[in-house]
């Protein structure tokens, strides 16, 4: 999903979205963004989701697709990009249809089943690629097909036992009984019968008479084992059924997710994750997507008590958040919610970089914890051209402007420097926009990016209960009233108000006497809007020594106003002479009375 083509993709998927799918921009599902993918695959390993997808190629009028993709998630709302490491070519004797597949770990490896097509026959078959990890690489573990029968989406699941079998099939179903080695198997494939009371009835198709369609997926859960599977082309709609043990008998038990979405097939795959169950199926949600251009998405949900699935409903905000995500170690730029214009690919440091990004383009991360306060943004960067600009947001891609980094040209684009802006005002657990802005064409590539902690509460500010979340510990009023504010707030839930003030130096305060250094540097960054008008306010440092008093301006005065927040930024050296009696940090108006909210305070 390049940029030349997006203006046209996004006008007809556009139309598409608001005639078939009527979903909200900047939503986080479907899951991945920077390309279409299908058919997913979940598997929970170490702590984390991997899913494997199929690729649709842009624009694709049948089910175009070369190589395979794999995602990984630890909080199941940012995807880490792993890029694609298996395609076509990893099987040297298939040309076509890198259809679905599905992974599963046994023996401390990865084996990853395929539909492809046979170039020898010309029929779909069954392959078996093998990896020492879930990203892979993988390869090819045999050399020629596994198990050919010109039918498709293969499955492996192995019982409590040991036994693994191997289920696929469009339009019949089939399993073969795995050896233990996963990569061969023992007696032949079995026909699974197709009965009404197994899979259900479908009128009006003689070829096949049951709502199975494609795409099995088996597994146990108790005692009851379940294979759910795409039904009833076309549209598709996600059925299961049920048995007393891997082979069978199954009863039909009806439908998961009903026909939806804007591609006709689905295609659906069931995961326990951090204690909660998870479904994970496509769509052509994504602007130009249709049944040849899929994307993958996930919901949440509870089995009912009998063991019952629910049904489950196509949504565009996907799961909630499961921990938040940790901005104070390295992140890397293709570990996201969603993406805007950007693409992917894969970085001569390692892993996969995020790519193709021009003016206005942008990335979010959901739910980051910023803690008490954040002091500085460093993002790994290279430029071919001229670079351009990094606006660390929070909240929207208009959203408060917490810092801004300036990304030279590298010589190359996958010439690498790191650089670092200040960053200020970011607490709390907050959704993290970095938006891209310079000239015309492709500015720069972002590797990776890390905050560094200050602010708030820790990290070197001075000040008590920044974020004002404590509501008014730490704070003083000297004239009106000092209250802790609900319905506004910068970050966080809370902000402080002081309303009623009858002077221009009346604002909310704090004593930092046994704070200060004299001689020393210091940054301050507060968020102020007024209750009312639009004054000039600034932040202050009153300083007595020696019977004295003297003034330090800490920032500049700005216009603020009543809809929404100004950052008030400055760095000032304080110094005195004699002994310090009394410093208060201030912020007040030029001039007016106007009630002032205050929030996401540090010195510094
Ligand atoms: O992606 C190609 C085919 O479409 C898959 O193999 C089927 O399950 C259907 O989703």
């Amino acid at each position: 999903m390049r940029s030349a083509p997006r203006t046209i993709l996004c006008i007809v998927g556009l139309l598409l979205t608001t005639m078939l799918f009527p979903y909200p921009a900047r939503a986080d599902n479907p899951i991945v963004q920077t390309i279409y993918t299908a058919d997913p695959a979940p598997l929970v390993h170490n702590g984390r989701v991997y899913v494997y997808t199929g690729h649709d190629e842009d624009g694709s009028t049948y089910f175009t697709m070369r190589d395979w993709r794999v995602y990984s998630s630890s909080d199941m709302a940012n995807w880490t990009d792993h890029g694609s490491p298996m395609s076509l070519s990893t099987f040297a004797w298939a040309d076509a249809n890198a259809w679905a597949g599905h992974v599963v770990p046994r023996n401390g490896k990865f084996y990853w089943y395929v539909p492809v097509r046979n170039r020898a026959t010309g029929g779909m078959a069954i392959g078996v690629a093998v990896g020492d990890s879930p990203t892979g690489p993988f390869r090819d573990a045999l050399g020629r097909p596994l198990v050919e029968n010109g039918e498709i989406d293969p499955h492996a699941f192995i019982d409590d036992n040991g036994q693994a079998y191997l289920y696929w099939g469009n339009p019949r179903l089939w399993y073969v009984r795995l050896n233990a080695d996963m990569i061969s198997f023992s007696g032949g494939p079995t026909q699974i019968p197709l009965t009404a009371a197994g899979f259900g009835a479908r009128s009006g198709n003689a070829s096949r008479p049951t709502l199975y369609e494609e795409g099995p997926w088996v597994f146990k859960r108790g005692n009851l084992y379940y294979n759910v599977f795409a039904a009833e082309c076309c549209s598709e709609f996600i059925a299961y059924s049920t048995a007393p043990s891997a082979t069978g008998p199954w009863t039909y038990r009806g439908t998961i997710m009903p026909r939806q979405g804007a591609s006709f097939t689905n295609h659906a795959g069931i995961v326990d994750f951090a204690g909660g169950s998870y479904f994970f199926y496509h769509n052509g949600a994504l602007p130009g997507g249709s049944g040849y251009t899929r994307s993958v998405a996930v919901e949440k949900f509870a089995y009912n008590a009998d063991g019952t699935i629910p049904t489950i409903g196509m949504t565009s905000a996907g799961p909630p958040q499961v921990i938040p995500l940790n901005p104070f170690v390295r992140q890397e730029a293709e570990t996201m919610a969603w993406a805007s214009g950007v693409e992917t690919e894969v970085s001569g440091e390692g892993g996969m970089n995020v790519g193709f990004i021009e003016n206005g383009d942008h990335i979010k991360v959901k739910g980051v914890s910023f803690g008490s306060g954040v002091s500085s943004f460093t993002a790994r960067v290279a430029s071919g051209t001229s670079g351009g600009r990094i606006e660390v947001r929070l909240g929207g891609t208009t959203g408060p402007l917490v810092g801004t980094c300036t990304v030279p040209g590298t010589g190359g684009w996958q010439t690498w420097t790191t650089v670092t802006c200040p960053a200020l005002g970011a607490s709390g657990t907050r959704d993290l926009y970095l938006r891209f802005a310079g000239g015309s064409g492709y500015l720069f590539n972002l590797d990776w990016w890390q905050f560094t902690p200050g602010g708030g509460n820790g990290g070197g500010n001075l000040l008590t209960n920044g974020t004002m979340e404590d509501g008014t510990t730490g704070w003083t009023g000297s004239g009106g009233t000092v209250s802790s504010a609900t319905t506004v707030a910068h970050g966080g839930s809370r902000s402080l108000l002081n309303s009623g003030r009858t002077a221009a130096w009346q604002g909310p305060h704090q004593n930092v006497t046994a704070q200060l250094t004299n001689g020393k540097s210091y940054t301050t960054s507060v968020w102020v809007r007024s209750q009312s008008g639009t004054p000039g306010a600034k932040a202050t440092l009153t300083l007595t020594a020696n019977g004295t008093t003297n003034y330090v301006q800490l920032t500049p005065a700005q216009t603020v106003n009543a809809n929404g927040w100004t950052q008030l930024t400055g760095t000032a050296t304080v110094s005195w002479t004699g002994t310090l009696t009394s410093a208060s940090f201030y912020v007040e108006t030029a001039a007016g009375t106007d009630g002032l909210y205050v929030d996401d305070a540090s010195f510094q």
